[in-house]
């Protein structure tokens, strides 16, 4: 049961509680090897819960159970003493209370498998930026994505030492097997039985019932946003779901970038784009989250916590993200996309459909079938080294200075293609009124319009009053060093339904813009949203994008803003006393400039 490469008191003393809770068949201390990986993948192929794919070396494809296929919103809790500081946008139930809950299920819950220990490291292992954590699971495909996702292994365990800070993460699938129990494949609990939780004041994540994504890879989601985010606010730097990405100028001149976008809007593909505009270039630093802070130099600095990239599949291809299918060329995992007759993975949006396919529940396929061959939420999982853009400066220590915040959602009417806020106060209101159409990242209804502060409506792990506020104490603390604002939406459509933007590569040309903006060397004007190109001011060279669509893109309609409004202040209104004063005086300052 004991590790003797462990000599974490605490930590062996948290392992042997578990096990004595959640009553495993065997205890693993995982040691992050590929010899590690190899046998738990050996062992998931031999059980039927992974497939092999001959055209990609290393890969295997999981289908997961079909309730068990994306984030689970509705189940997840921030649980602090008092409601009001998990805040209204939060579920909370009292830590006693949801500690007692869960404890009942945790029991013998791993009853028939083994338990697995993840030390694991948030940020290069030993970067000062870098945060430990355990991940206590029962799930082998758990292990093989953290293996991925995180830094996984003995020199976590070293660099703890025996009076090291670790954040436990207690994961179980919740499914006990009983003696002679046949397994399924993808074993899980019943909605009303899964829980996420979280306990910001002890720094302690709790998760039963999902092997899905963030649900079960306690290092993405609930560590390194929910946990880290309330620990930033209390140590004074920002823990962000926002992409990092570098771009250079012919001339040479780097700008850093990062984006928060919700869940399944592009992320990864503007973290990894190919510009389309002669002699600039992308370096991917991060596709999910950054953590940020003020460098002795008084600037911003953002490292990416992660190590991987657990990718939305759909939509994926050369055309649209290149670089995106490179590095998943090997050493990856597939989570319910379908298997081809050749054993490779497809997906819709990858390239024209196969004549016949295996769909994600596992069931013959062909263009005829009414459903898609490929979940929605479809995922890769690989590791970032492999992304031939990746940055040779991804795993500085001590980060990159940012230029450039951008912030934005899906939204087919309304928002143009993008606007430069006025200031950092009006930026951080452009931020906490961001609003995107729903994706399929969690589980509920797709499309519907939705406030998604920051990108970080469900990943707060506080009161998102206090959040706002933090954001106005940061921009207070950087002052002239803070990075320059945007908002951008990529997803505009016509009256019939047709992108107005090609997206993808060609964002590159509003990429440039902002740097000249930070630069001063473009125009901009002046509207009451914010500024926004000239027709002339962005680089179109190249492009054939009819004038007529480049108005609409770079329409304010006031009106429609107008008819906003009411929407921004019920959004408001529901955080009472902590919506920080300067977020109401943005919201009266846009309403006087709309008229
Ligand atoms: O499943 S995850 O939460 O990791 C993916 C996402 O929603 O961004
Ligand atoms: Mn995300």
């Amino acid at each position: 049961m004991q590790s003797s490469k462990c000599q974490n008191a605490k930590l062996q003393q948290w392992v042997k509680e578990a096990a004595e809770l959640c009553r495993p068949e065997a205890i693993h201390w995982c040691d992050g090897s590929q010899a590690e990986y190899d046998t738990l993948m050996a062992q998931m192929v031999k059980v039927g819960m992974a497939t092999p794919l001959d055209k990609r070396p290393n890969s295997f494809l999981f289908r997961s159970d079909p309730s068990d296929v994306a984030r689970v919103e509705d189940r997840t809790y921030i649980s602090y003493p008092h409601q009001e500081q998990a805040g209204p946008t939060n579920n909370w139930i009292e830590p006693d209370k949801l500690k007692g809950i869960m404890l009942d299920l945790y029991k013998g819950c791993m009853a028939g498998r083994t338990m697995y220990v993840i030390p694991f490291s948030m940020g290069p292992v030993g970067s000062p930026l870098a945060k430990i954590g355990v991940e206590i699971t029962d799930s082998p495909y758990v292990v093989c994505n953290m293996h991925i996702m995180t830094r996984v292994g003995d020199r976590v365990l070293e660099v703890l030492g025996a009076d090291g800070e670790y954040i436990p993460c207690l994961h179980s699938i919740g499914a006990p097997l009983q003696p002679g129990q046949a397994d399924s494949s993808w074993p899980c609990a019943p909605i009303e039985q899964k829980y996420i939780s979280h306990f910001p004041a002890e720094n302690l994540i709790w998760s039963y019932g999902s092997g899905y994504g963030g649900n079960a890879l306690l290092g993405k989601k609930c560590l390194a946003l929910r946990i880290a985010s309330a620990v930033a606010r209390r140590e004074g730097w920002m823990a962000e779901h926002m992409l990092i990405l570098r771009l250079t100028s012919p001339e040479g001149r780097q700008y850093h970038v990062t984006g928060a976008f919700p869940s399944a809007c592009g992320k990864t593909n503007l973290a990894m784009l190919l510009p389309t505009i002669k002699g600039w270039k992308v370096e991917c630093i991060g596709d999910d989250i950054a953590w940020m802070k003020i460098g002795p130099d008084g600037r911003l600095y953002a490292i990416n916590p992660e190590a991987g990239f657990f990718g939305v599949a759909p939509g994926t291809s050369y055309d649209s993200n290149p670089m995106a299918m490179d590095s998943i060329k090997e050493n990856s995992i597939f989570t319910n996309c379908a298997l081809t007759d050749d054993s490779d993975v497809w997906w819709e949006g990858m390239n024209g459909a196969p004549s016949h396919t295996i769909d994600w529940k596992g069931r013959d396929w062909t263009p005829d079938s009414k459903d898609v061959a490929a979940h929605a939420n479809a995922r890769f999982t690989a590791p970032a080294s492999q992304c031939p853009i990746i940055s040779t400066d991804w795993e500085k220590p001590e980060g990159v200075p940012i230029d450039i915040i951008i912030f934005g959602g899906r939204r087919a009417s309304v928002v143009p293609l993008v606007a430069q806020a006025y200031d950092w106060d009006h930026g951080v209101f452009m931020g906490s009124t961001a609003a995107s159409e729903t994706t399929a990242a969690n589980i509920g209804a797709v499309g519907n319009l939705r406030r998604d502060p920051f990108a970080m409506l469900p990943f707060c792990g506080y009161n998102m009053g206090d959040y706002f506020q933090h954001w106005f104490e940061m921009g207070d603390r950087l002052g002239a060093h803070a990075p320059k604002v945007f908002y951008v939406n990529w997803f505009r459509k016509t009256a019939e339904g047709k992108w107005l933007w090609p997206g993808f590569g060609d964002n590159s040309r509003v990429l440039k813009w902002m740097c000249e903006r930070v630069d001063g060397k473009v125009g901009g004007r002046e509207t009451p949203i914010g500024i926004l190109p000239n027709e002339g001011d962005l680089d179109l060279t190249g492009l054939d994008l009819p004038a007529q669509d480049l108005q609409e893109l770079l329409k304010v309609d006031a009106a429609a803003y107008q008819a906003e409004v009411p929407d921004m202040e019920n959004h408001f209104a529901k955080f009472g006393d902590k919506l920080p004063g300067r977020l109401s005086a943005q919201l009266e300052a846009l309403k006087k400039r709309l008229g």
